[in-house]
């Protein structure tokens, strides 16, 4: 039986990773960062949080990450944990750069120094490409991050790749492109505007106020996503891959794609608020995804109009459930 650690494994990707690697016979740990509230809700409703077992570490605290290692002795680490928030990242930036890319050296530093044999893989971001200086991004396009987290991605990114090259550690990077579900952070622009779906169809609420919905990005289910991961840890030798689906689409699409799912029209209800503009935009990514699929043999499975009619299900479900 194989083991690994995971660090974020109560955020979005972390659940389903868990879920993912549990299924393939896998024992895995998790970095469990210390909260005033429980934050174990994702993995409960995959139905897997008495079989993974959760460890006290912060991405801030390498003791801590030194502490996991020998605690799990892992042969596989996924770097899931972030403040992965491109809005916040404004507002905390120092906060962003130490667990979003110190975080990152910190397991390195750790797994050079205890067992160098331990794959590792970097949840590297395609925001790195910020100011896109092509118009498909693939593992050979220039980065130009434009917030705080893309910065801090960046650094962690060619942490990883100098690593590599330097000691010889198995480090890969997953440049994946935006990937959703039903268990993405209501703050993301999917789920913020399919909560807002299922809340101004059940009568709860009557607009949804957003910043620039001309934007686009390459939206995937983050359920395929995590497949990608790992498969980039069970190769011959370290490498970084884009993981994306290779289609663009405006914020404003995607809004009309989610009210039609409930046969509502976006106009009637979207209000747009300055509030929401960022102080420097991502304004567009489109992956090519090329080499994940020769090397790695992935490809998305899920299109954008089945990823957003499952998220509206699933918030329709949960809305009612709260005045129930
Ligand atoms: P997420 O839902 O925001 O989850 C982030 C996780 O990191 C949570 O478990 C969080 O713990 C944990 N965390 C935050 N600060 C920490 C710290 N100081 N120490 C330990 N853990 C900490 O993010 P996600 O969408 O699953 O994304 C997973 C990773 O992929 C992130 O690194 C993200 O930046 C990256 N990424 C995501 C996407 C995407 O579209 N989803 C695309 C490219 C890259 P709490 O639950 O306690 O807050
Ligand atoms: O959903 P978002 O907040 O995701 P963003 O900024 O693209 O970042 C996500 O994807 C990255 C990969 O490219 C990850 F690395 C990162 O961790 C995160 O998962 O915003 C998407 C777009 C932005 O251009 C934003 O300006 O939607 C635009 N938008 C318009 N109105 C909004 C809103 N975004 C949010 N969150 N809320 C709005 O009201």
């Amino acid at each position: 039986m194989k083991t690994a650690l995971i660090t974020g494994i109560t955020g979005q990707d972390g659940a389903y990773l868990a879920k993912n690697l549990l299924d393939k016979g896998y024992k895995v740990y998790g970095l469990l960062a210390r909260r005033s509230t429980p934050t174990t809700w994702r993995l409960g409703h995959l139905g897997i949080e008495r079989q993974v077992e959760l460890i006290d570490g912060d991405l801030t605290d390498m003791s801590s990450i030194m502490r996991s290692l020998q605690l799990a002795k892992p042969q596989e680490v996924y770097n899931l944990g972030a403040q992965s928030f491109v809005a916040t990242s404004w507002h905390q930036p120092l906060l962003t750069a130490q667990a979003t890319g110190l975080g990152a050296l910190h397991i390195l530093e750790a797994i050079r120094l205890s067992d160098s044999s331990i794959r590792f893989y970097q949840a590297s971001t395609s925001e790195m490409f910020g100011l896109i200086q092509e118009p498909r991004q693939s593992e050979k396009t220039p980065f130009y991050p434009r917030s705080p987290y893309g910065v801090a991605k960046l650094f962690a990114h060619w942490s990883t790749i100098n690593y590599r090259e330097s000691f010889g550690l198995f480090g890969c990077c997953g440049i994946l492109f935006n990937h959703e579900s039903p268990l993405r952070g209501i703050e993301f622009v999917t789920r913020k505007v399919t909560d807002a779906v299922a809340r101004i169809k059940l009568g709860r609420q009557k607009e949804l106020r957003l910043g620039n919905i001309d934007v686009k990005r390459d939206w995937g289910f983050a359920g395929d996503y995590v497949e990608a991961m790992w498969r980039m840890l069970q190769q011959d030798k370290p490498d970084d891959f884009v993981v994306a689906t290779g289609r663009t689409t405006t914020v404003r699409d995607m809004c009309r794609i989610a009210f039609e799912a409930v046969g509502l029209n976006y106009e009637d209800h979207v209000v747009i608020d300055p509030q929401f503009y960022r102080p420097a935009e991502v304004e567009l990514l489109l992956g090519d995804p090329t080499k994940a699929k020769l090397v790695l043999d992935w490809e998305a499975k899920t299109q954008l109009k089945a990823l957003m009619e499952m998220m509206v299900e699933a918030d329709l479900v949960r809305v009612r459930k709260e005045s129930s």
